[in-house]
């Protein structure tokens, strides 16, 4: 099936799903921004499991995912994935950012999650252009055929994102 697609304006760690995609870095140690935020709200088991896979596995790499438990969220699982930091090398970075949705939705999937939620990867302190962003998320998305996802959200934390993925998907 083609999983329902929603754009929700918002703070991530808010909105309920089985699924919250984290915008992390290749030290899975936490940062600022959307991962700074799933931590906070998830509390400190969260850095726990990534320390352990961190132990077992080492970094992970950008464009790859790791999963661990939701902590305190209601989310039973946050997807950890690494988005790119945008240089001049559009096709390069542009490959890696769709592997952030393709392999996050391919780890959902094997997760028998219904509901996933995705922040906009890259498009912060990692400066990836926003329209390009969304666009390349649409397309991973509209690719991707489930037998388990039945709703995918775009959760939106600026005007521009949110303005962008609305036009893109004519909703
Ligand atoms: N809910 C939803 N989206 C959010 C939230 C939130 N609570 N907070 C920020 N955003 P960024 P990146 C949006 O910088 O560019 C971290 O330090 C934000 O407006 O969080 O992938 C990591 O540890 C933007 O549109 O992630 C890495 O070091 C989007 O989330 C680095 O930042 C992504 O912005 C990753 O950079």
């Amino acid at each position: 099936m083609k999983p329902l697609l929603e754009v929700v304006k918002g703070d991530i760690t808010k909105i309920k799903a089985d699924a919250i995609v984290n915008a992390a870095n290749s030290s899975l140690l936490g940062g600022g921004g959307v991962d700074g935020a799933i931590h906070r709200a998830g509390g400190p088991r969260i850095l726990e499991e990534c320390m352990e896979i961190r132990n077992r596995q080492g970094k992970c790499k950008t464009g790859e995912t790791v999963v661990t438990t939701g902590g305190n969220l209601s989310a039973k699982y946050v997807i950890h994935t690494v988005g790119p930091i945008w240089n001049n090398d559009e096709e390069k970075r542009s490959q890696l950012l769709a592997n952030c949705y393709k392999n996050s939705l391919k780890l959902a999937e094997s997760l028998h999650v219904k509901t996933i939620t995705f922040p906009n990867i890259s498009t912060g302190v990692y400066r990836f252009p926003k329209e390009l962003a969304a666009k390349i998320a649409i397309q991973e998305i509209k690719n991707f055929e489930s037998e388990t996802v039945e709703k995918i959200i775009f959760v939106c934390f600026d005007d521009e994102n949110e303005k962008l993925y609305k036009q893109l998907l004519k909703i």
